[in-house]
């Protein structure tokens, strides 16, 4: 056997879903509507100016089934055990909990399902990373309160952290919201409802006012609970995620570089530093000013912040961008919310995704050295549109692209002495996709019999890599070529 990646002891190899992109059964058990169960087929299909918190008859929602995780989970968690999983990271769907997101009661029924999936993972002793919010707040929150703008909002989600601190006391790692970053998108645009923060926008609004209001609140509620968890849970970690995606200038003019290194802040660091360091970066209010925003802050919050900051840093790596400050002079880069021009070293993705890497180990060394915190890669994956007639679906560009990024890892963890709880593949079952709704961007190591339409047995199939994987996690890293 090649003994040349073997991990540290411990690593935690694993995979990560979403409550939303799996679980399905949108109404069952007294779930209440969240934005994600609105959100139809199509590229973030919420950006459309008639996007609308109401249900159309004849439109296909693919979240409505999804995968129906809430009804295979035994199955689903069976096969994440056969792969030697040592964790698994979930959402917990806060409509399941509150279903309108202010009720008096939590719903027992929301706490069960969880709770049931709690055992079935401890069954295979697969460590579960919960996350706290995944894209899927209640739709209720939008339309009574305005989302994320309104400070009643951290009151709401103390009730619902400390519901969870409380049911799953086991728990040992936690994330509040996922990629909490991805809310800045939302800014240039005409869509009246950003899905991420929950607010409403009529037209002539400060649009970045509002949007940095929302997120000021998200990292109150961060700091209340890393507060909560530190007091009621002891030996339980928490973070803050992000979406990650290095952004490398394009050429070495400094416009480019300067530009980029402002991209990077305002994209990202940002949604960092603050929880991380506990305060605001010093050119917060310079930049608010100039766009015209008002923050709310009162002392008593930033105080909170100041205390209460997180234990690690979880992030998504997918892809690096390559930016210009004179995109017109270059081919556009990979798709989705964060684009950036097209970056010649690479090759994509068919959805123009950029396959990078060296760009982990390069963000791995990157975080670490700002932040001086754990880290934890909770999503890293390669969507494709498998060939599902082969008798043996043979996803060798999947298995490549996860033995390149692991050996990355190791090499970050070993060489460089970075600091890597463990790494968590997106996906490692066929799911929605939460940029496009399709289910043809297939992430997994099992394959869900089911098309972009919603047809499918659902029937569950071992992918070629399942088998790979397996054997990486068995050896520790040490299969990885
Ligand atoms: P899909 C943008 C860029 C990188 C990651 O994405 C992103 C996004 C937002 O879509 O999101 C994360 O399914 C997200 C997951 C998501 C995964 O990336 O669009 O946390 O929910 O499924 C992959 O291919």
């Amino acid at each position: 056997m090649n003994t040349k990646y073997v991990f540290p002891e411990g690593f935690l190899w694993g995979g990560a879903l979403a409550a939303n992109q799996c679980e399905g059964a949108y109404r069952e058990d007294g779930k209440g509507l969240s934005v994600a169960d609105f959100l139809e087929l199509g590229t973030v299909s919420s950006r459309v100016k008639d996007f609308k918190l109401t249900l159309k008859d004849g439109v296909y929602y693919p979240r409505h089934e999804a995968i129906d995780f809430y009804h295979h989970y035994k199955e689903d968690i069976k096969l994440f055990g056969e792969m030697g999983f040592k964790c698994l990271r979930i959402s917990i769907a806060w409509t399941r909990i509150f279903p309108n997101g202010d009720d008096e009661e939590p719903n027992k029924k929301g706490i069960e399902f969880y709770k049931n999936v709690l055992t079935e993972m401890k069954k295979y002793k697969i460590e579960p990373i919960l996350t706290i919010s995944h894209f899927e707040m209640p739709s209720a929150l939008v339309e009574n309160y305005g989302g994320w703008e309104n400070y009643e909002l951290i009151h709401l989600f103390e009730n619902y952290t400390r519901v969870l601190f409380t049911e799953f006391s086991d728990v040992k790692y936690w994330i509040v919201f996922n990629e909490i970053n991805c809310a800045v998108n939302d800014i240039h645009g005409d869509w009246p409802i950003c899905i991420h923060t929950g607010l409403k926008m009529d037209i002539g609004d400060n649009r970045f006012e509002k949007i940095y209001q929302a997120i000021h609140h998200q990292f109150v509620a961060t700091a209340k609970t890393v507060q909560l968890c530190h007091k009621m849970l002891k030996g339980a970690q928490i973070g803050a995620m992000v979406a990650h995606i290095p952004s490398y200038p394009r050429t070495c003019d400094p416009e480019d570089i300067y530009n980029n290194f402002w991209r990077e802040r305002y994209k990202e660091l940002f949604f960092l530093d603050v929880p991380a360091t506990g305060k605001y970066p010093y050119y917060f209010h310079k930049y608010m000013q100039q766009n015209n925003a008002i923050i709310d802050m009162k002392e008593d919050d930033l105080r909170l912040i100041s205390e209460n900051k997180i234990d690690f840093i979880a992030f998504s790596y997918y892809m690096s961008i390559a930016f210009s400050s004179y995109p017109e002079k270059y081919q556009e880069g990979s798709g989705n919310i964060f684009s950036g021009v097209k970056n010649p070293y690479l090759k994509a993705s068919d959805w123009g995704w950029e396959i990078d890497p060296l760009g982990l180990r390069y963000s791995l060394n990157y975080l670490y050295d700002r932040y001086h915190l754990p880290l934890f890669i909770v999503e890293n994956g390669f969507g494709a549109d498998d060939d599902a007639l082969q008798e043996e679906i043979d996803d060798q560009y999947r298995i490549d692209y996860f033995n390149s990024h692991f050996k990355e890892a190791y090499k970050a963890i070993e060489e460089d002495g970075v600091d890597l709880i463990g790494f968590c593949t997106w996906g490692p079952i066929d799911i929605i996709s939460a940029g496009s709704g399709e289910m043809k961007k297939r992430y997994g190591f099992i394959y869900v019999d089911k098309d972009n339409n919603g047809q499918g047995t659902l029937q569950r199939r071992k992918k070629k890599s399942f088998y790979w994987y397996k054997d990486v996690i068995a050896s520790n890293g040490g299969t990885l070529q």
